[in-house]
């Protein structure tokens, strides 16, 4: 089903969605200060982390060297669906309403997120429309401004910066608890999290093909989980760094053909943060490292998903010629002019 945005769809504001807020609103009203605070170390997500991180070269080595084929295809089948959970799911349909989905879909999206664990739906989109609204300031949660291993991993070892929980409340999150699926998702979480992230990954091989528990454990479970975490922080923390600004050079977010790569279409972040509500988060789409967007057509053309967002290519091509870096593969930018 093709993209049914019309120029006129748009907001006088920029937005297409009235929940979208418009990038660096932040520097409207009173300046954010961007001193480093007296970090609140939280232990137990440090050790959790490190015991992590520890184990997952474990699952990987089982699965070059004792893991059954089955078990190996779950593996691929698990990162696949626990990444959609995140990017088809909690980022593109609910932190940013960039197309909408029937009852099946949601259910299905609420699943595969639960099994990747990354705080509930509410809780994970809350923090992203942060991130959109007050990107680079104290008041973001991942603010990139404090350096690579903070917007990677380090905001979810400390306690949130006082700006983020004061501004976040002027960020409407009414909609999503409107939805049963993210309201039950977070009332019954903790049991949802263990059971879809830990023991279903390890039962289900086990199971059905006879495979070792502990073989399953550190494969299908705990390196399975520490790879699609990774691969999303490198939204937050590679994203934010390393690429050219074709569409807003005053941005951090850059396109990132790598992290595109990992995150299944979300590197494309200076586009994604310049027109977040376009359900691409890119202007190419499904087939330019885009599984994500690939996912949602398919899901479009079997009728679960539908409004699918987009930015006709005249607004792209004018905020390009006006804000780009002069990078852009067509229309350069206000440096080649
Ligand atoms: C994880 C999340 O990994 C990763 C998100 C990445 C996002 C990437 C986006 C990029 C695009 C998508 C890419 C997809 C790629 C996919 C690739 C696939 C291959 N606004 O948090 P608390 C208030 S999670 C407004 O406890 P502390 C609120 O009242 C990993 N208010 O703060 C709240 O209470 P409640 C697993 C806010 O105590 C209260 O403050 N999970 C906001 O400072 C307390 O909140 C973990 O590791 C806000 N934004 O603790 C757990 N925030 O919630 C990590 C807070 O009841 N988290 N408030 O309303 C924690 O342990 C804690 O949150 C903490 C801070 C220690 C970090
Ligand atoms: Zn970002
Ligand atoms: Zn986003």
């Amino acid at each position: 089903m093709a993209p049914n945005t019309k120029d006129t769809d748009i907001l006088p504001t920029g937005r297409l969605y009235e929940f979208e807020p418009l990038p660096q609103e932040s520097s409207v009203g009173a300046p954010l200060t961007d001193k480093i605070y007296d970090k609140d170390i939280v232990w137990r997500n440090v050790i959790l982390f490190i015991i992590l991180h520890s184990m997952a070269p474990l699952g990987i080595y089982y699965i070059f060297a004792r893991t059954m084929a089955a078990t190996n295809l779950f593996f691929v089948a698990l990162v696949l669906c626990s990444g959609f959970g995140i990017t088809a799911g909690a980022h593109r349909l609910w932190a940013h309403r960039s197309y909408k989905a029937k009852w099946p879909l949601r259910l299905l999206l609420g699943f595969f997120n639960t099994i990747a664990f990354q705080n509930d739906i509410h809780e994970w989109s809350r923090d992203h429309r942060v991130h959109h609204k007050f990107s680079e300031t104290d008041a973001d949660p991942h603010n990139a401004r404090r350096g690579f291993f903070f917007s990677h991993v380090g905001w979810l070892c400390v306690k949130k910066h006082q700006e983020v929980i004061a501004r976040g409340k002027s960020v409407d999150c009414n909609d999503l608890l409107a939805d049963p699926i993210v309201y039950y998702q977070r009332m019954f979480y903790l049991p949802l999290v263990l059971l879809c992230c830990f023991v279903f990954p390890t039962v289900t091989p086990v199971y059905f093909w006879g495979e070792d528990a502990w073989v399953a454990f550190c494969t299908c479970a705990l390196a399975r989980y520490c790879l699609v975490l990774n691969g999303t922080w490198l939204v937050n923390s590679a994203a934010h760094i390393w690429g050219p600004h074709p569409y807003d050079k005053n941005i951090s977010a850059v396109e990132n053909l790598s992290v595109a790569t990992l995150a299944f279409g979300e590197g494309w972040h200076n586009y994604h943060h310049t027109f977040p509500w376009d359900y691409k988060t890119s202007e190419l789409g499904a087939y330019h490292v885009n599984f994500t967007a690939l996912f949602i057509d398919f899901m479009a053309f079997l009728g679960l998903a539908y409004d699918l967002k987009s930015v006709p290519d005249e607004v792209v091509k004018q905020r390009v010629l006006r804000t780009g870096d002069g990078s852009h593969y067509r229309w350069g930018g206000p440096v080649n002019d």
